[in-house]
């Protein structure tokens, strides 16, 4: 299927992420994109292209312009604030704090901003962002357009961004700001199907009240994992978004028949939705050796995985959220796409 990548992705290099009490190479590092671009290029088996520039205006359609403007300017106010190492969000607006009063000092713009600690800021964040998006939207146009398969290379990931919020290394919600491309560009609905480990709770804040955008998030369950506050099953939708979100919350330690049973749950459901455009949040820390997640999911299992979705017959984008710098990183995507491929082949 056509792959759209860009180098521009590596721009986002910070040098630190927030973990376990200490500050660690971050995970979401630039190699992920090196992993698995050499998985692709040795199968050969798939087209790679630069996405194109389609601007901020479907970045605008998703996200608080305010917000946009912070993640435009926050590296360069930061370091005019005198500061040396890379921000981590130290105070935030939590519940018994106003969260009306955006302050005018950056720290306290990136706590405003922030929906989590791990996620440094750092040079080139913003521009990776940018092409990050791109890409997305190149894969949904080229999918939309020639009703076929197309995967997003997409870094930094996405799903974990709200319409004013960055953490869980998202900044830009790449899934959204391509689901409301595709709407304004005339598809009367586009379905969401997260199969990060984690959950989307970027995606599903942004589309909760809406019934236009079926989000499903296939995940483990919140009051274990990362990001905790959302993600249950009882989450379904409000106003005239009621019954438009669901969540497959599943158990620390999953195996691969569990989370394929949620996984056929969700297709049916996308099934009857029946979407003009389907963008699958594709995390493939699901895998057995990822260090961030714990479901059992084999290099070999992709494959399938990739074909169940292809049988929904549905124009699709798939676009990269999770799945950390292991050996098998590139194969796992790989085999996604090699899945869906076969289906029509
Ligand atoms: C991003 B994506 C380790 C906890 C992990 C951040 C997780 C972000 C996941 N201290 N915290 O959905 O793969
Ligand atoms: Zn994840």
């Amino acid at each position: 299927m056509q792959v759209y990548s860009s180098a521009q992705t590596k721009l986002r290099n910070a040098h630190g992420e927030l973990h376990g009490g200490k500050i660690i190479q971050p995970l979401e590092s630039p190699k992920r994109v090196d992993m698995i671009l050499a998985a692709l290029q040795r199968s050969g088996a798939h087209g790679i292209r630069e996405p194109r520039d389609y601007g901020l205006a479907p970045v605008l359609a998703v996200h608080d312009p305010q917000y946009l403007e912070f993640l435009a300017h926050a590296w360069d106010e930061w370091v005019q604030s005198g500061h040396q190492g890379e921000p981590v969000p130290t105070i935030v607006p939590g519940r018994n704090l106003r969260s009306s009063k955006i302050p005018a000092d950056i720290a306290g713009k990136i706590g405003f901003y922030a929906l989590a600690t791990e996620t440094c800021l750092s040079p080139g964040t913003y521009e990776a962002a940018l092409s990050s998006k791109d890409i997305a939207l190149s894969a949904a146009e080229y999918a939309l357009t020639r009703q076929q398969g197309a995967f997003g290379l997409c870094r930094p990931p996405g799903h974990h961004a709200a319409r004013d919020q960055f953490g869980g290394y998202c900044f830009f919600n790449n899934a959204a700001i391509a689901a409301q491309f595709a709407l304004d560009r005339g598809i009367a609905k586009a379905a969401i199907l997260d199969i990060d480990y984690h959950h989307g709770n970027g995606t599903q804040q942004i589309f909760y009240e809406r019934s236009d955008v079926l989000f499903l998030s296939l995940h483990a369950d919140p009051a274990c994992e990362f990001p905790y506050y959302l993600g249950y099953a009882d989450e379904r939708g409000s106003g005239a978004g009621a019954g438009f979100n669901r969540n497959y919350p599943l158990a620390k330690g999953s195996s691969s028949e569990v989370w394929l049973a949620a996984l056929e749950e969700a297709l049916l459901r996308v099934h009857s939705f029946q979407p003009g455009l389907l963008i699958v949040s594709l995390g493939v820390d699901t895998y057995a050796g990822d260090p961030l997640g714990t479901f059992a999911i084999q290099t070999a299992e992709y494959r399938q995985i990739g074909k169940r979705i292809a049988a929904a017959q549905l124009p699709t984008a798939f676009l990269l959220e999770g799945g950390y710098a292991v050996e098998e990183i590139g194969l796992n995507v790989l085999g996604v796409l090699d899945g869906f491929d076969s289906f029509y082949a």
